[in-house]
């Protein structure tokens, strides 16, 4: 039997449909019935508007596509690879392998396959973004947007429009459920991203039943309220008509566009109404071959492409997408020799390096017994590299002020001047994250800025920042009980562990100024994982390092900060703040004639990454008692105290009052510390 299709579109639509429903029958597992539904959708995206170079997937001018509702893997790794996207060799440059071949769909959800259950980025070239905690991907896709605009903004120059990428995300009722998304929809709204497309599948059904169970608002109005200009799409299956609404936005030159689709779950198949199937599971053999009998497929046939498809894909966005590619790349060639100074910056950008010299801004802090917060030496270290570091953009969760995250000498981003590196995200710490996550994946250097205890509420984008290896900085001041009056609420006590459970964050917690410094140097260099940088709301000696160990220690996670003749009877340790206690405790314990060594932690990840003979120097493990302070919950501390360890830091939550009355009424003291250190001593 041949495939009977009455047009090239509709073949083409039917092939990326029954490459999903046959993925996820082979894997037995996964969503079939939204790409059956979302494929027209996605072809039409893809073949007329996507400005797109399947030959080099990562052309920096290339338009962005994210799959919001990751649950619908199948259809874009069958997007792929009809529209034959090629792999990307170690220098980020298209080979002659496909991205994803037909046997890694066959592969879908198996161990090793780049088809994971839900679109993994790294994984495959044409995975913008990880995706599957539902709301995440819009919220990138506005980072992505954002850097678009910024990069246009700042770069392009008449006769030389460089950056000018649009970005459209597929979504589903549960991503427009999610508040992540919402705050992305309000800051994309207020930030005017012209560039910026959701198509959002209106299909009023989720995985317990139709929509009315749950979601009853009126959609299109509450994104008009956000400020976003929004088309509806009665049926995607009118390629026109999906036409006519990416027209529409394209045209829409001041605001943000919703695409709303009016889309059928399971398209096709003969049991739509089958809400289980839909969702959670394979259509099952025979409803696949009434479905492919539908389309006029051939019904034992698996994994069908017809040659006609890709061909198609090749001579659509194939060739109009190489031949934007071929012009970017001479216009770039001409650029650098008119602007040299920023033809260099972009470079770096687009290839996620740290500029020659981006350090050179730093300088370090001169002794102060008084010394300063180090919130206020973050924020003087951030305006040290902004300069020479152009990537570096953010701001904060309407917390400057506080956070410290303001650049002097830069102007605000905002919807008159994207060129602007002063971020204001409002009070959405969610979206702020999940924005971040999209600027990282566009090439910048991004951080944002809270409260410590407010990672609560985005420590889902922080995990993926994690997971997709990008070099977000979240910027986290108040960082325990030590903030004092706020009380119990603001006060992190759990904090400190709950980031660095999540596997890849670097948590770093700086002692002082110039600890400071090396924390921001050693997260800078960083260029595969998130960095938390943890800090105080109160202040801090700025140390005089005469016989003590140099600030640079810290870029190794721990160092010997101060240490006695021969072996130390004991080992005290701290992060931070804390760091000032124990060497306050050190000195009454030398008062008695017991050899102290102390040492600073402001990293574990970073410390833990050392060879073993440096760890060995720092913590011996001849030398049993150790005494452990941190004002937060010993989790995490264990590992370097042992059994026999002794802990002097919280266990329940605080409480409001100066913070020095609270270190007394939590007994995180000096006189605490080197009690436990006796104690610890005579256990041994
Ligand atoms: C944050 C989050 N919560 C829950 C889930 C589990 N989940 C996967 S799909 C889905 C809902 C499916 O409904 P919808 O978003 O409308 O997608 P459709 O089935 O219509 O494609 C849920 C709850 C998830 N992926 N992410
Ligand atoms: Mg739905």
């Amino acid at each position: 039997m041949s495939v009977q299709s009455t047009t090239i579109q509709q073949l083409a639509v039917n092939t990326i449909r029954t490459l999903s429903m046959d993925g996820v029958q082979e894997a037995n597992s996964g969503h079939p019935g939204t790409p059956m539904a979302l494929a027209p959708v996605a072809f039409q995206l893809w073949s007329e508007n996507l400005q797109y170079n399947p030959q080099e997937p990562l052309w920096p001018n290339r338009d962005r596509f994210v799959l919001s509702c990751g649950h619908a893997s199948m259809l874009i790794y069958s997007m792929i690879h009809v529209s034959g996207i090629k792999a990307i060799d170690k220098h980020g440059k298209g080979t002659n392998q496909p991205s994803l071949k037909i046997e890694d769909l066959k592969n879908f959800r198996q161990i090793n396959s780049p088809c994971a259950g839900h679109p993994e980025y790294g994984y495959a070239a044409g995975i913008e973004t990880t995706t599957g905690p539902l709301g995440q991907g819009v919220g990138n896709a506005v980072g992505m947007a954002i850097a678009s605009k910024h990069m246009g903004a700042k770069y392009n120059k008449p006769g030389f429009e460089l950056f000018d990428y649009d970005v459209y995300a597929l979504c589903s009722d549960g991503d427009l459920m999610e508040g992540v998304a919402c705050e992305a929809a309000s800051i994309a709204g207020h930030l005017r991203l012209s560039n910026l497309c959701w198509i959002y599948d209106d299909n009023g059904i989720t995985i317990e039943g139709h929509t009315d169970l749950a979601f009853t608002e009126d959609v299109p109005m509450r994104f008009r309220g956000l400020g976003w200009h929004t088309v509806v799409v009665k049926d995607p299956n009118d390629l026109k008509a999906m036409q006519a609404a990416y027209d529409e936005f394209k045209a829409t030159t001041d605001k943000p566009t919703l695409i709303v689709v009016k889309s059928v779950i399971g398209f096709g198949s003969p049991n739509k109404a089958n809400t289980h199937g839909a969702h959670g599971a394979p259509l099952g053999e025979e409803e696949i071959k009434l479905t492919k009998a539908a389309y006029g497929w051939p019904e034992n046939e698996k994994f069908l492409v017809p040659p006609e498809v890709p061909a198609y894909f090749a001579k659509t966005m194939g060739e109009k997408g190489a031949a934007a590619n071929s012009a970017w790349d001479k216009k770039f060639v001409e650029y650098k020799t008119k602007f040299p100074k920023e033809a260099t910056e972009i470079d770096f950008i687009i290839n996620r390096k740290l500029p020659i010299g981006w350090d050179a801004g730093i300088k370090p802090f001169a002794v102060d017994p008084k010394g300063m917060a180090t919130r206020v030496s973050s924020g003087k270290v951030l305006n040290m590299l902004s300069p020479n570091l152009p990537a570096l953009v953010g701001g904060s969760a309407d917390l400057a002020p506080s956070t410290m995250t303001l650049i002097d000498k830069e102007t605000d981003f905002s919807p008159g001047n994207y060129a602007g590196r002063n971020m204001h995200f409002g009070i959405r710490e969610h979206g702020m994250a999940s924005i971040l996550n999209g600027m990282a994946l566009s090439g910048l250097r991004p951080y944002g800025a809270t409260f410590f205890v407010f990672t609560d509420y985005l420590r889902p984008s922080m995990r993926l920042s994690s997971i997709m290896h990008l070099p977000v900085l979240y910027v986290l001041t108040h960082d325990s009980i030590g903030l004092g009056e706020d009380g119990p609420t603001h006060q992190p006590v759990e904090h400190l562990a709950a980031c660095r459970a999540i596997p890849g964050v670097y948590v770093y917690r700086p002692g002082d100024a110039n600890e400071v410094a090396h924390c921001y140097i050693a997260a800078m260099k960083m260029e595969n994982h998130p960095a938390a940088m943890v800090l105080s709301r109160q202040n801090v000696p700025t140390l005089d390092r005469a016989g003590l160990g140099a600030a640079s220690g810290a870029e190794k996670g721990g160092y010997v900060l101060s240490d006695c003749q021969g072996t130390p009877d004991v080992i005290l340790i701290a992060t931070g703040t804390e760091v000032p206690i124990i060497m306050e405790a050190a000195k009454k314990l030398i008062a008695e004639d017991i050899k102290v060594r102390v040492v600073s932690m402001p990293c574990m990840e970073l410390f833990d990454d050392q060879d073993p003979s440096y760890r060995e120097s720092v913590l011996p493990k001849a030398v049993k008692a150790r005494v452990a302070c941190e004002a937060g919950i010993r989790l995490c501390w264990d590992k370097y105290i042992g059994l026999e360890g002794h802990f002097v830091g919280m266990s329940s939550f605080g409480a409001s009052a100066p913070a020095n009355q609270l270190y007394e009424h939590f007994k995180i003291t000096p006189d605490q510390v080197a009690a436990h250190a006796k104690i610890a001593i005579q256990g041994m």
